[in-house]
């Protein structure tokens, strides 16, 4: 099995060596692809040293079987067809694809089998953001049909990439200082403020992250159901959370909810209130699954319930996603599974 990680210098680049090690992913030869800025530079991968090549128009994907792709829209839209031309599987983490016809977009926990039937060679990794909310939710579509979501997240610096986490922690270190702080990688200073806005607005006066839940909740879990997003920029550095109200079609008992989510593929229930017992970003940093608790009924809707959740972004919410995408396809693919 040859893999490739493109864009292997970034916070889910790395993301990928670290979960592809811990997961002991079997891998014959891996390639590391970079921008001119990172090709050169070197890696370790279990216990051997790689070299970063520089991403070009080449044959270089030729014996390529999976390339794990999180380079950014723009890098994704340019070099698809050059990954794929030989027969590579792209996993793209970027939002490039996402909404094209041909390309799935697969959270293993909804939708796995949608990554077989691929024509353009791409599978699609969503959005953070709606990953961790549809791995949730999913148990709870199989008690009752989920009619409409109403969602504010609450989004860690790393959602912004490696530099972003380092611009937040120096922000803290100058404002110790009584120095100006650096502001670059979000529109305002991001330390101990929050701020309403991830990504740039669209004309509906919703921000894109908040547009990319409403239509990659509906493809991912093949549903109508409408989601309403507030996304929020918050000082946390890693991890993001989320507060969800659902309305169902029949109403959904708290103990029925625990139940399912408790049971539920890459969930982790942590609901003791009286115990001050509630997900939060500081403990789930670093952690595969998505972590649940705030359950309760929602005082506005007799078919509502609402609840909080959290979960690293990073690995859930991009690499790990990624990962588990492509072992579903090395067990049931056609041609991946006789590698
Ligand atoms: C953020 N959710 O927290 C974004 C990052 O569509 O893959 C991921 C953007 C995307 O800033």
């Amino acid at each position: 099995m040859k893999v490739a990680i493109v864009g292997v210098s970034g916070a889910v680049g790395q993301e990928f060596l670290r979960i592809l090690s811990e997961r002991a992913f079997p891998i014959d030869e891996l390639v590391l692809f970079g921008s001119e800025r990172s090709a050169g530079q070197t890696y370790m991968f279990n216990g051997k040293e790689h070299v970063v090549k520089l991403l070009q128009h080449n044959d270089d994907f030729q014996d390529v079987d999976i390339a794990f792709v999180s380079a950014g829209g723009g890098t994704s839209k340019e070099f698809a067809d050059t990954i794929t031309k030989h027969g590579a599987v792209m996993i793209d983490n970027s939002s490039a694809f996402r909404m094209d016809a041909e390309v799935p977009l697969v959270v293993p926990e909804c939708n796995a089998a949608d990554a077989l039937n691929r024509p353009r060679g791409i599978v699609a990794n969503p959005n953070c953001t709606t990953i961790m909310m549809v791995v949730v939710l999913q148990p709870l579509e199989q008690l009752s049909h989920i009619k409409r979501i109403r969602v504010s997240s609450y989004q860690s610096a790393s959602g912004a990439g490696a530099a972003a986490m380092a611009e937040l922690q120096t922000q803290y270190g100058q404002l110790l200082n009584g120095e100006e702080p650096t502001v670059s990688r979000f529109p305002h200073q991001l330390a101990y403020n929050v701020i309403p806005q991830v990504d740039v607005f669209t004309d509906n006066g919703y921000t894109k992250e908040e547009m990319k839940m409403f239509h990659e909740t509906q493809k991912i879990m093949h549903t109508d159901a409408k989601c309403s997003a507030t996304c929020v920029r918050v000082s946390s550095l890693r991890s993001h959370s989320e507060s969800v109200w659902i309305e169902t079609e029949h109403p959904i008992t708290v103990e029925e909810a625990r139940k399912a989510i408790a049971a539920a593929p890459g969930c982790t229930l942590k609901d003791d209130p009286s115990q001050c017992i509630y997900p939060m970003p500081l403990d789930t940093g670093g952690k595969d699954d998505i972590f649940v608790g705030r359950i309760r009924k929602d005082l506005a809707d007799e078919n509502g319930l609402t609840l909080w959740l959290s979960g690293d972004q990073i690995r859930k919410g991009a690499a790990l996603n990624a990962v588990q995408i492509a072992e579903y396809l090395l067990k049931h693919d056609e041609r991946l599974s006789k590698k």
